[in-house]
């Protein structure tokens, strides 16, 4: 062994329901790139999403990041609570309206049981605000254990998702 951590594809969904939900998105990924360590590889369109879950809330908006890294996967959790944080993030309700919320999806083909941080995300599967994203920055892409993001996309129903022309996330 080298020494050397294997670089990995690594991908994170944003998503905001409270203030000014696009500054917050781009704040976000303003705020992951600029620490060394974390490579951008794709943005996807940002989406305008029905709530999942939860109590009655205000709508999101969604998106999805790619990037490489070398950073292990607790190290890339602490990068992102350090983004939701500086963002005025406060943790109350789970499921609740959020100003910035940063999930890690995917750490290459990683799986986890690890509670703190569960790989791939235990309900990226079913949730089209982080399938449809995703499959726009790379349509081959797989969950682990689930399958192709596409076919998972096909599989979920009823879930509003209106993608936002008017509005675009850049490194
Ligand atoms: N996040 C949740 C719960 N429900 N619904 C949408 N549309 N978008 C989200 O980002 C979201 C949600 C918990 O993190
Ligand atoms: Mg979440
Ligand atoms: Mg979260």
């Amino acid at each position: 062994m080298s020494g050397l951590a294997a670089q990995r594809r690594v991908v994170l969904s944003l998503g905001s329901n409270v203030g000014n939900r696009m500054t917050a998105l781009q704040s976000a990924v303003d705020a992951l790139f600029d620490a060394p360590g974390l490579e951008p590889v794709a943005l996807s369109p940002v989406y305008e999403t029905a709530p999942v879950g939860g109590p009655e809330q205000e709508p999101f908006l969604n998106a999805v990041v790619t990037a490489d890294t070398t950073m292990p996967a607790d190290v890339l959790l602490e990068r992102a609570q350090s983004v939701e944080e500086a963002l005025g993030r406060v943790r109350d309700v789970r499921w609740g309206p959020r100003t910035l919320d940063v999930d890690i999806i995917a750490v290459g083909g990683e799986r986890s049981d690890d509670p703190r941080l569960t790989l791939p995300h235990p309900r990226a599967h079913e949730r089209a605000f982080v399938l449809r994203p995703w499959a726009d920055v790379d349509p081959g892409a797989e969950i682990a254990g689930r399958g192709a993001v596409l076919d998972l996309l096909a599989a979920v129903g009823g879930q509003e998702l209106n993608r936002r022309d008017d509005l675009e996330l850049r490194v």
